[in-house]
């Protein structure tokens, strides 16, 4: 029993690492074709949406964390500063009905509902290494599309060079937001090359199901090879930029956290290290591992920073 474990889960809740592995091996298997359409109609019938969604590229084997890990450890400051009450405390923020609006350097701005992006965008699912830059990492099995599918239909302009999110603004029903923790609404940011790169993400589920609130319901970034922070949840905002967007974190304390935010071994964060990670659910007695660059994702995104003196980018 992880020591992150709350003693109040019910068992109906928990995801099996091992059931969930072995199902995700068949779908795996059956990849190349559509996994749903070669599921017999009774066992489909039987089956939740989510679990149809079939596997989608730069998804490595890796051993998945504990659902209830993943989802009673968290990190949202509009909620709460500690990672086990924001749980909870999620549950309360309205996502029905939820719309982004859509602004800055496009051809096609607007107030767009979300069930529509839901429809322009299939389903896929991408098994992607997270880690926080409070040192521990995980794996997690999101469900949702491509980041640049999502910003292509929205036609930016050759003037945007950056893309800024923003957080919903829900202060009635998200308590961290009426103290001065951050300065509200949440936003982040990603230069264009990196946000059209295929291993962004945007997570509208995750474990074969919705995405629970306190994982950033109903629809977040997921940025696999830099630290959480840039993952941002909740969006209602998109903004495309000819300069580079201020972000919350680096508005609250510049020199501990950048624009880029690459996870960087090399670079110790002022306060602590970042050349080794614990391991969500692990317990906490279990020995770390090293943390590698950009997460483990180098070959991919490495050539995005190409002569950045990275010490100094952070
Ligand atoms: N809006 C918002 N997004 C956020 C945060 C937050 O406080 N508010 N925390 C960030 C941090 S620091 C991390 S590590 C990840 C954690 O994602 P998880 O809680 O789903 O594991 O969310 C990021 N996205
Ligand atoms: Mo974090």
């Amino acid at each position: 029993m992880s020591l992150f474990r709350l003693a109040s889960i019910k068992n109906s809740e928990i995801t099996p690492r091992e059931i969930f592995q072995a199902r995700r091996k068949i779908i795996k298997a059956s990849l190349g074709f559509t996994a749903a359409a070669f599921l017999p109609t009774a066992a489909n019938a039987e089956k939740k949406p989510f679990e149809t969604v079939p596997v989608g590229p730069y998804s490595g084997d890796f051993p998945v964390t504990d659902y209830e890990d993943v989802t009673h450890y968290t990190n949202y400051y509009e909620f709460t500063t500690n990672k086990t009450g924001s749980t909870v405390l999620a549950q309360a923020l309205k996502t029905k009905p939820w719309q982004v609006e859509v602004s800055g350097e496009v051809d096609k701005p607007g107030v767009y509902h979300l069930e529509d992006i839901l429809k322009q965008n299939p389903l896929q699912e991408r098994i992607y290494r997270f880690r926080c830059v409070e040192a521990w990492s995980m794996v997690v099995p999101w469900i949702g599309f491509p980041l640049a599918d999502m910003l292509k239909a929205f036609k930016p302009t050759s003037r945007a060079k950056f893309v800024e999110f923003t957080t919903v603004y829900q202060p009635e029903n998200m308590p961290g937001q009426r103290n001065k923790s951050l300065d509200w609404p949440y936003t982040e940011g990603l230069r264009i090359d990196e946000a059209m790169h295929p291993l962004s993400f945007i997570a509208t589920g995750m474990y074969d199901d919705e995405l629970p609130k306190q994982n950033g319901a109903p629809l977040r970034l997921v940025v696999p090879w830099k630290y959480g922070f840039k993952s941002i949840k909740a969006i209602v905002k998109i903004r495309f930029t000819e300069t580079m967007p201020q972000t919350a974190w680096n508005k609250a304390a510049p020199d501990e956290y950048g624009f880029y935010a690459n996870v960087n071994p090399n670079v110790p964060h002022p306060r602590w290290s970042q050349a080794r990670e614990r391991i969500l659910g692990a317990g906490l007695f279990a020995s770390k591992r090293d943390t590698e660059m950009f997460n483990g994702y180098a070959e991919y995104v490495a050539p995005l920073y190409k002569g950045m003196d990275l010490s100094k980018y952070i």
